[in-house]
């Protein structure tokens, strides 16, 4: 068995740095059972076909979460709820390691914030999600410029393509499925986007009824759930927003829409968000990777509302 883990990066504050890591919320020690919230980085860009680099978005997503706040936008404080950042999981071979990744996740006993990677790393974190609630009604807010819903791209079923394909065979019902932001398109997902059932919001449609109703319909569509999580892939918003990113399609969420989404959802039972194709090479003024942690400090707010 060789090592599954790479040594761990969560770090030391380095001069200049305002805060700990995950703005003082990570408990150096901790383990899972302890915290509201397991950080696992899964860098891995081998499921994207061109201008790689999500790879590298774990290490600077930490880098800069030591100049985060412990404080939502609406000063919420957030020292109800805790981390525990376990590092990353080294992924080489898709095939052999997205077994591994889906078997760590699958045994969190609280809530995973999954650091991409391209977004074929969700592949194994939808099907962990799914065994931990394998007897709940399991439901997904799928946040993206693409649904991903390819049977096989570029030869390979295991693509950052085909994720939601791949989720909805291990028994995501369609109608637990909520797409938001959506505006590009494969020939071999136009069938089961029109016809499936599953709630979809393209960005046209999000521009004419407002965020506001779209999120309203979201948590009703979603409220029937016993389990809710949230996959977000960068490239949702607007490459204004968010240049670094592998595929950037214009036309795009702001990140205010997108926060105004997220924060409709407390009271939704939250179970887990991952953060995906976030490529810090391709954006060197790193708003991007800011833009992913404003996304992934509003979803700790959001889950740390819901505690009573
Ligand atoms: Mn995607």
């Amino acid at each position: 068995m060789y090592n599954l883990f790479m040594p761990a990066t969560p770090g030391s504050p380095e001069p200049g740095d305002t805060h700990g890591l995950w703005a003082d919320l990570h408990c150096p020690g901790s383990t899972p059972a302890e915290t509201t919230f397991t950080v696992l980085g899964l860098p891995y860009d081998g499921g994207a076909t061109i201008r790689r680099g999500a790879r590298l978005a774990p290490e600077r997503l930490r880098r800069w979460s030591h100049h985060l706040t412990p404080y939502t936008e609406d000063r919420t404080p957030l020292s109800a709820v805790s981390i525990c950042d376990l590092g990353n999981i080294a992924i080489h071979d898709p095939e052999r390691d997205f077994p591994l990744v889906r078997q760590r996740i699958a045994t969190l006993p609280n809530i995973p914030i999954l650091l991409g990677g391209d977004h074929s790393v969700t592949i194994p974190i939808l099907q962990a999600q799914r065994l931990r609630y394998k007897d709940r009604r399991f439901g997904l807010l799928w946040v993206d410029a693409h649904p991903d819903l390819c049977d096989s791209f570029g030869g390979s079923p295991l693509s950052h393509a085909c994720v939601l394909r791949r989720g909805l065979e291990v028994g995501i019902r369609q109608e637990d499925v909520c797409l938001v932001g959506l505006r590009s398109w494969e020939a071999q997902e136009i069938d089961l986007i029109e016809n499936g059932g599953m709630h979809v919001y393209p960005m046209p449609l999000v521009e004419e009824r407002g965020i506001q109703q779209v999120a309203a319909e979201v948590c009703k569509a979603l409220a029937v759930c016993d389990a809710v999580h949230i996959s977000l892939d960068i490239d949702c918003l607007d490459p204004a927003y968010a240049p670094g990113t592998g595929i950037p399609e214009a036309g795009g969420m702001s990140a205010r829409q997108v926060l105004t989404l997220l924060k409709s959802l407390v009271g939704l039972p939250l179970v887990g968000l991952d953060v995906v194709e976030v490529a810090p090479n391709l954006d060197p003024s790193e708003a991007t990777v800011f833009a992913a942690l404003k996304i992934i400090m509003e979803f700790i707010g959001v889950v740390s509302r819901g505690i009573p």
